[in-house]
């Protein structure tokens, strides 16, 4: 128990999204250093479903209301009216939103009901790179960035396009993703990947929400090439609005017999741990974070070299990187590992040993423990 603990609460997005995926994973690592650690929201995030406890992290349900004179809830207002009743009842000091948006508002909101508790923003993504800097966002956007007492960003890229598109000059500290490497790590077991594969077959992975800024037909594409050349199945791993596109053009290339859609599910260590490649293709990634738990599978990444993925993947050490939506360098770099077993075992031990190296819970959970200690500090 440390001597002082700190009393937090935490707004995520609950589905299947990297951001709800770090706010989970960090809350459970921070609960685990004698914390108290209370998540609110709509419903219970993703990954964190079987750890609530005695000891926290605690899940506090946001309730709307549906009145017949509004057009429809107003779910962040709620939010901010749930946050305030918890921070109030539980003393907390700190409130973590992740993602921008409703999130960092919701938190300034009960901030300003409550009169206290100091507002940390971390940012993931497209919250900055996409929806956040829409025309219909941009200003509560760029306000919460603004007024957080404290902002951070999972990558240098994000960081650096958040204050170009926003046009805010204050710092944001870097702090990148973490990937828990006892439990994502290699399968032993050969009968759990003969569920999938065939012993001569290369099996690759993908996992996304299957959103545009993912590229999952891209990911189709690149295996029909690859499969004229190698033995080989893919696992499509998420759900999203690209899914059934994806589905279809699988069907259209003919390798829908050797293309699998297993859909969404939070023990995705499973599959890496048994994969032999990960295909990234998005136009947009702040970090990937679905790469980093690939590696530290031992798993080689073929992916674009969008955003911040070189900051994770290093090409040529632990995958091969390529412009956006260039299917056939894609399809080639992906026989370029798996056809030389020298290379593709090489690649596999440098992407665990770089994920333990720079990406481990020990080195990051210390940095969001450092800003926390920092902001609760009195002034
Ligand atoms: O793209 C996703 O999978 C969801 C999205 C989110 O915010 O929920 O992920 C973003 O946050 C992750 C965790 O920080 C990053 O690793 C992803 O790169 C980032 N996605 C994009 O930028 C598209």
């Amino acid at each position: 128990m440390p001597e002082d603990p700190l009393k937090i609460a935490v707004l995520c997005h609950s589905g299947a999204g990297g951001s709800g995926v770090v706010a989970t994973e960090l809350g459970l690592e921070v609960a685990k250093r004698g914390h108290e650690v209370h998540f609110i929201g709509g419903s219970v995030p993703f990954r964190l479903a079987g750890h609530q406890g005695m000891r926290g992290p605690y899940f506090h349900q946001v309730s709307t209301y549906a009145y017949a004179l509004f057009e429809q809830p107003y779910p962040e207002l709620s939010a901010a009216n749930a946050l305030a009743e918890v921070i109030l009842e539980h003393g907390l000091s700190l409130t973590h939103a992740h993602y921008a948006i409703p999130h960092a508002t919701a938190a300034l909101h009960a901030q300003g009901i409550t009169g206290r508790t100091r507002v940390m923003t971390t940012l993931h993504g497209t919250d900055v790179t996409l929806v956040g800097a829409d025309p219909t966002f941009r200003h509560t956007t760029r306000h919460a960035i603004q007024r957080s007492n404290h902002v951070t960003a999972v990558s240098q890229f994000l960081a650096d396009q958040t204050r170009e598109l926003f046009g805010v000059d204050r710092d944001i500290e870097v702090i990148h993703n973490f990937v828990d490497t006892e439990r994502f790590r290699r399968t032993v077991d050969p009968s759990v990947r003969e569920r999938f594969a065939h012993r001569d077959e290369a099996l690759l992975v993908h996992v996304s929400n299957f959103r545009a800024v993912k590229r999952p037909l891209d990911v189709i594409e690149t295996f029909a090439r690859l499969a004229t050349e190698l033995p080989a199945r893919l696992l499509m791993i998420g759900d999203g609005p690209e899914r059934l596109p994806a589905f279809e053009r699988a069907q259209q290339l003919g390798v829908i017999g050797r293309v699998q859609f297993l859909g969404s599910f939070p023990e995705v260590q499973t599959v890496l741990g048994i994969a032999d490649l990960f295909l990234l293709p998005s136009s947009q990634e702040s970090f990937g974070l679905a790469a980093l738990e690939a590696m530290a599978c031992e798993v080689p990444v073929v992916a674009s070299n969008a955003g911040g993925i070189p900051e994770v993947v290093q090409h040529g050490v632990t995958g091969l990187l390529s412009a956006v939506g260039d299917v056939d360098q894609m399809a080639h770099h992906a026989l370029q590992i798996l056809k030389n077993r020298d290379v593709y075992q090489q690649m596999g031990q440098a992407a665990r040993q770089r994920a333990v190296e720079q990406f481990h819970p020990r080195l990051i959970v210390p940095q969001y423990l450092e800003a926390y200690s920092r902001l609760v500090q009195p002034e």
